[in-house]
């Protein structure tokens, strides 16, 4: 166990908050609370150019070989004041909560980037962009909302191709999946290769909206823009055909997408 900000030392933790290299899987008292740290960055976050500690932290339910966390939170400790501010999460449960510092809404203080891995067989993660300016917490970007507001069609054509259409940017993709196989196709087609008028699979095409964020830094200026991935599946969740990347820059406002495309996997030969 582990003791931050006076608990048993009454000078330990001042002038420094929990970091990476010795603190991470440790658990931290902190105005009356103890959480477990699960991921740290140092950065100045409020705008006051004093660097500040900021980590993800969390409870652990099971034992503590499950990497499975609850309650997950930001917790930021000021590196002027050494004042905790906790910011919980809207979707606050999974596994391997990151943060990861830099500046995406372009005013030269670094935002909060955190993502958490949901778990579950879908594959996606809960993302978000933070931002502290002035010590108050503001969500400029929650991949669940931004994934949402990207309305997808797929549609399986003649001729082995699917359609992925996205409504929302007006854009139009065609993927071949003639080499699939014919136990997969002949469900699907005939074998003049055109549709079958009547197909036997509980469901055929999806964008599945959740998918993964990276922040990435593309012109090398020290912003950052956000590369939403999402899965193109086909029969079912592991039949992935496709992942649709969108990328998403901060306009001032808000985070708008900017560029996407389509990219496929490359099939045995
Ligand atoms: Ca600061
Ligand atoms: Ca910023």
């Amino acid at each position: 166990m582990f003791y931050i900000n006076g608990f048993h030392d009454p000078y330990y933790g001042m002038g420094r908050g929990p970091h990476k290299d010795n603190d991470i899987g440790q658990m931290m008292y902190y105005n009356g609370h103890s959480d477990y740290i699960m991921d740290c960055a140092d950065g100045d976050v409020n705008g006051d150019r004093i660097p500040d500690s900021v980590c993800t932290v969390g409870n652990r339910p099971g034992d503590l070989q499950s990497p499975f966390v609850e309650n997950i939170a930001i917790l930021i400790q000021d590196g002027k004041t050494h004042k905790y501010t906790r910011i919980p999460l809207k979707e606050n449960m999974g596994y391997n909560p990151t943060v990861f510092l830099g500046d995406f809404t372009k005013d030269h203080i670094d935002d909060i980037f955190v993502s958490i891995d949901s778990g579950g067989s879908g594959g996606f993660s809960y993302d978000y962009v933070y931002s502290f300016v002035d010590n108050i917490p503001r969500l400029p970007f929650d991949s669940e909302e931004a994934s949402q507001e990207l309305k997808y069609q797929v549609n399986y054509r003649d001729f082995y191709k699917v359609e992925v259409i996205c409504d929302t940017l007006k854009k139009k993709y065609i993927i071949d999946i003639s080499d699939k196989g014919s136990e997969y196709l002949s469900e699907i087609y005939n074998p003049d290769g055109t549709l079958k008028t009547q197909i036997d699979t509980p469901f055929l095409g999806e964008v599945i909206p959740l998918g993964n964020v990276y922040p990435v830094d593309y012109q090398r200026d020290g912003i950052y823009d956000l590369n939403l991935i999402q899965r193109v599946i086909g029969k079912y969740n592991a039949d992935t055909l496709a992942v649709v990347e969108t990328i998403l820059e901060w306009n001032g406002a808000e985070f708008v997408p900017t560029t996407q495309r389509l990219s496929i996997f490359g099939s045995e030969f």
